[in-house]
């Protein structure tokens, strides 16, 4: 039989399985196989029956059915199971045949295989998929980086397939190495955040009294003007969900999970030094939100500020509330892209932040007119340094800043934990601040440790002083505090 399938997928979980026909759908042939190769025809016989799909006996049979240079995608768990297939396929591939890793791998392992791929020739490819199940059948976010000779081979496919916004598909190449990977980290990362704030609103409404169907007109009108977005609208259509037994939010376990992408992106921050701290404490808020039986023991024995949430303008203080969330977002995106213009400089990546705004627009769970404005922001200046810095956000800050006060003010005075719509305020104010107060962290430094510190108007050269005249004049080199 000759070769006809255009690409390959393996892993028919649904996200693969929706890849599939949704490649299926824009006129590409694909051949689906599986580890579990039953799930191959219980796949063409149910959710492939009528497609073009074909089915693969064996890794061999599907490498015998693929077009030359050969493009295998895989959609498999995350980790050794990536290794796996790829030590399976590499002696059954030729030089400039192509592989696509569509999971959601870390950014150093897809890095790592591209390195180790390259030397075999063979093109790697790690790429983000984002979108869910829903993405994935009718148009994801792709987010591929790697080989960047693999992207004029699986462009016509990816730009196929993807979401599209504003006509302009949501997929684009990142760059080298692990970048697909490293941007898609980065998006679920923002995403926690993003999820955060708007949990953060939820819970200062509820503690202002406001009732599931109030909350629900509220975030509907949000979703009609500068906030217009995925989780502002699933966040109205939960709150307006009801079973037999009334409304659902109430009765779920208030403890969340966390698949480990958050946590990756607040790792990155740490190692490359740049303060994203808004998905640093939208991960901590899942893990105290684990610990769920300490916090109701706890709250039977720590008291609070004793006082209501209570205001004497509701409609003003609702419209408080949604420009805290739209500043402490825009504070959250700037923070993320200060992390990928960082891991950009380390790993020589060029990364294009108009053209990721661009892919992010559409398909994504953090899809949204927001990443829109981004866009255009980059578009206006692509040397913008710093998304706060940009015409457009400095304005949108300007305007709801006060907003923004009284609602971290009023729910610190109330007893409500607002962690990310709090730090964002503070790395806002730290971030405008001339003078910080480190001129005195250096000097306890050199107190304690003889670390050294720079003169204002003498920088680069390191002195030491002997504060207490006994601790000699000899400053630390190796030693760090
Ligand atoms: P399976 O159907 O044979 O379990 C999502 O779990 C997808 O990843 C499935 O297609 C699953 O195959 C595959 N998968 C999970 N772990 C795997 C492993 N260690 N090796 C190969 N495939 C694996």
């Amino acid at each position: 039989m000759s070769a006809k399938a255009d690409i390959a997928l393996i892993g028919l979980a649904v996200m693969g399985q929706n890849l599939i026909l949704n490649m299926n759908d824009n006129g590409f042939v694909v051949c689906a196989y599986n580890r579990t190769v039953e799930k191959v025809n219980q796949f063409l016989q149910n959710e492939a029956k009528g497609t073009k799909v074909i089915g693969a006996t064996s890794l061999q049979d599907m490498v015998n059915k693929l077009k030359l240079p050969r493009k295998v995608m895989l959609l498999v768990k995350a980790g050794s199971a990536v290794d796996d297939f790829i030590k399976q396929l590499v002696p059954l591939l030729s030089p400039g045949d192509v592989i696509i890793d569509g999971g959601n791998s870390e950014y150093q392992d897809t890095a790592r295989r591209c390195d180790e791929l390259r030397a075999k020739q063979i093109l790697y490819v790690g790429s983000g998929v984002s979108g869910g199940e829903e993405g994935a059948r009718h148009g994801p976010s792709l987010m591929p980086g790697g080989h960047p000779e693999a992207w004029p081979l699986i462009q016509p496919i990816f730009q196929s397939i993807c979401a599209k916004a504003d006509n302009e598909p949501c997929c684009e190449w990142v760059g080298e190495g692990g970048a697909g990977h490293f941007v898609k980290m980065v998006h679920n990362g923002i995403e926690y955040g993003d999820m955060q704030l708007i949990c953060e609103a939820y819970q200062i409404m509820k503690a202002l009294g406001l009732s599931q169907t109030e909350m629900a007109a509220e975030f509907e009108k949000w979703n009609s003007e500068e906030l217009d977005s995925f989780l502002i609208e699933i966040t109205r259509d939960i709150l307006n969900y009801k079973d037999d037994k009334g409304y659902l939010l109430e009765r779920i376990r208030d403890t969340a999970g966390q698949k480990g992408t958050g946590k990756w992106t607040a790792i990155a921050a740490l190692q490359y030094g740049v303060p994203v701290t808004l998905i640093g404490e939208a991960v901590f808020s899942r893990c105290l939100s684990a610990l769920k039986d300490e916090r109701v023991a706890a709250s039977k024995q720590l008291s609070g500020p004793g006082v209501t949430a209570k205001v004497d303008d509701l409609p003003k203080f609702l419209n408080h509330i949604k420009h805290a969330l739209y500043c402490a977002k825009i504070v959250s995106y700037a923070q993320g892209f200060m992390l990928m213009r960082e891991a950009a400089k380390d790993n020589n990546w060029n990364l294009n932040y108009g053209g990721i705004a661009l892919m992010w627009r559409g398909g994504c769970i953090i899809r949204s007119v927001f990443l829109g404005n981004i866009k255009e922001a980059y578009t206006r200046n692509p040397q913008l340094s710093n998304l706060l810095l940009d015409d457009f956000f400095k304005k949108a800050i300007e305007v709801g800043q006060n907003s923004w006060r009284q609602v971290v003010a009023n729910a610190f005075l109330w007893g409500i934990p607002v962690p990310a719509l709090s730090t964002a305020l503070s790395f806002y104010d730290g971030y405008r601040t001339e003078k910080l107060p480190a001129n005195l962290l250096q000097a306890q430094r050199d107190y304690f440790g003889a670390h050294t510190y720079e003169l204002l108007g003498a920088e680069g050269k390191f002195v030491h002083t002997n504060w207490t005249g006994t601790g000699g004049n000899v400053s630390a080199s190796t030693y760090l505090a």
